[in-house]
């Protein structure tokens, strides 16, 4: 059976990223709804989450991660996501963005950029490639801005500028979140903001919000990955709204594998 030989070069192992991240415990609970016994999450980074799944692609090894989309790895190795019969992963999640309560009277015109914060998927897509391809974040979020002035002059419209307002944004260090907060913070730096991108962990990014310590973040997975933290602090911030569509998390293994469910590692 190739699947039980799977299990075993796998070492019964997930590749995990950060545990504090939605998919790693979505992860867990898929472990446990589809009784996959013995086997288990590893807590990881994203960073080295990406190696691992580059080095074992590159020797045709099987490698099952948490993974999710947008994200360059698709780019770059041909990938399917394992099909979820029980819906544990959830379904289309978009990306919201969220400032802390009092942002608009503080800073109007940073509010008004957040607010009107929105792109596409392969927008985003651009970006990571970049940054995996080795570009300084900020580097790649320049030039995907200078490349794209039409979708930044809808999200900067009737903004005036402003002359050094601090402004703090947080964030994960996520490919995603890496990509997205870089460019709006680099927004809102092209109109005269003194900005701030802190990397945090994600239950700590939600608190700084909703606490007010820091302004804002575009980097909320709703409804299901960040699900119980938005549930928890809904009433102490204030949500802006998608500002991406289309996303999506889930168990991620190259097309080379004989597998396509989840289901199939219960053995
Ligand atoms: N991610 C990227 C995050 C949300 C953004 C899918 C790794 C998470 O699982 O919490």
């Amino acid at each position: 059976n190739a699947d039980v030989k799977y299990g075993e070069e796998m070492n019964y192992a997930i590749t995990g990223i950060e545990p504090g991240a939605g998919v790693f415990q979505a992860a867990e609970k898929a472990v446990e709804e589809y009784g996959l016994d013995g086997w288990e999450v590893q807590a990881s980074s994203s960073g080295a989450m990406a190696t691992a799944l580059g080095e074992a692609y590159e020797n045709e090894e099987p490698i099952i991660v948490t993974g999710w989309s947008p994200h360059w790895k698709f780019a770059k190795y041909d990938l399917k996501y394992l099909e979820d019969p029980k819906e544990v992963f959830g379904g289309e999640e978009t990306i919201h963005t969220m400032v802390r309560e009092g942002l608009e009277d503080d800073l109007p015109e940073a509010y008004a950029v957040l607010d009107n914060f929105e792109w596409a998927a392969e927008d985003l897509e651009e970006v990571m490639l970049e940054i995996t391809d080795g570009a300084n974040p900020k580097e790649a979020a320049s030039e995907w801005i200078e490349a794209n002035e039409d979708k930044v002059a809808e999200w900067t419209e009737g903004v005036d500028e402003v002359s050094g307002d601090k402004i703090e944004l947080v964030y994960v260090e996520w490919d995603t979140e890496i990509g997205s907060t870089n460019v709006i913070g680099t927004v809102l730096e092209n109109i005269g903001y003194d900005v701030t991108i802190t990397p945090l962990d994600n239950a700590v990014m939600w608190e700084a919000v909703a606490t007010g310590e820091a302004d804002g973040m575009v980097a909320a997975w709703l409804p299901g990955t960040h699900g119980e933290l938005f549930e928890q602090y809904q009433d102490e911030l204030v949500d802006l709204g998608g500002n991406l569509e289309g996303a999506k998390i889930g168990l991620v293994v190259p097309s080379y594998m004989n597998i396509d469910s989840i289901e199939d590692l219960d053995i």
